[in-house]
């Protein structure tokens, strides 16, 4: 990789990281996480359910009820996450890291009309380490705004394809998904989007 990333707010996104066929593997391997732990909209504390299906892999997964947001060692079924897979780690080593891998990959699948309203990342332990998202599918108008919560924001779009490294100053930014052009992209035969957040939990 010569070409340098765009940097929204000290978010970098590396539009186009992963080809055509690098995205249709990796989907792949991301039917197998999903069939051994599936899809499920947690409720947050409010009691509300998200418009956003998700599921985990690793060794903890992101979970949210009434009683709050944490990380959970197990599916909701009772059976432990499945492997985060090969072809995903690959992208943190050669983004990140190798010399400590991420042990929760979130998996967001974005039905039509799903969404996220703006948030933090900040159930983990140290914030030292980035965040790294991956998007394949539909695509999707990602927002940012500042650590502190008000304030003006900024939006990009994000493709199939692209890589955001979140780490540093940017690490506790808001941001969130406004919307998905849904049936932008031919990588999801039934249309959607999938988002892959890899993080350093413990
Ligand atoms: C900026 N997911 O799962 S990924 C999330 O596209 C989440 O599904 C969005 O926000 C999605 O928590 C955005 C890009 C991203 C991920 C983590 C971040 C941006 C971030 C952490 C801090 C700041
Ligand atoms: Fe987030």
């Amino acid at each position: 990789m010569t070409d340098a990333p765009l940097i929204l707010r000290g978010v970098e996104i590396w539009q186009g990281a992963l080809d055509r066929p690098a995205q249709e593997a990796m989907l792949a391997d991301l039917r197998e996480v999903v069939r051994a732990a599936p899809l499920f909209s947690p409720e947050t504390r409010f009691g509300k359910k998200m418009s956003v299906a998700m599921t985990s892999a690793g060794t903890y997964g992101w979970y949210s009820d009434r009683r709050g947001y944490r990380y959970e060692r197990r599916h909701p079924s009772g059976v432990d996450w499945p492997p985060i897979p090969e072809s995903v780690l690959a992208v943190w080593r050669a983004r990140v890291s190798a010399e400590r891998m991420p042990d929760c990959c979130l998996v967001n699948y974005y039905r039509e009309g799903a969404k996220m309203g703006l948030h933090q990342d900040r159930d983990e332990a140290d914030f030292s380490w980035p965040v790294l998202s991956i998007s394949l599918g539909d695509e999707a108008r990602f927002r940012i705004g500042s650590v502190d919560r008000g304030g003006t924001t900024e939006s990009v779009w994000l493709r199939s394809g692209d890589v955001c490294v979140i780490g540093g100053d940017a690490r506790l930014v808001h941001h969130g998904i406004d919307k998905v052009r849904f049936g932008s992209s031919t990588l999801l035969s039934d249309g959607g989007r999938v988002n892959l957040t890899l993080r350093v939990v413990d």
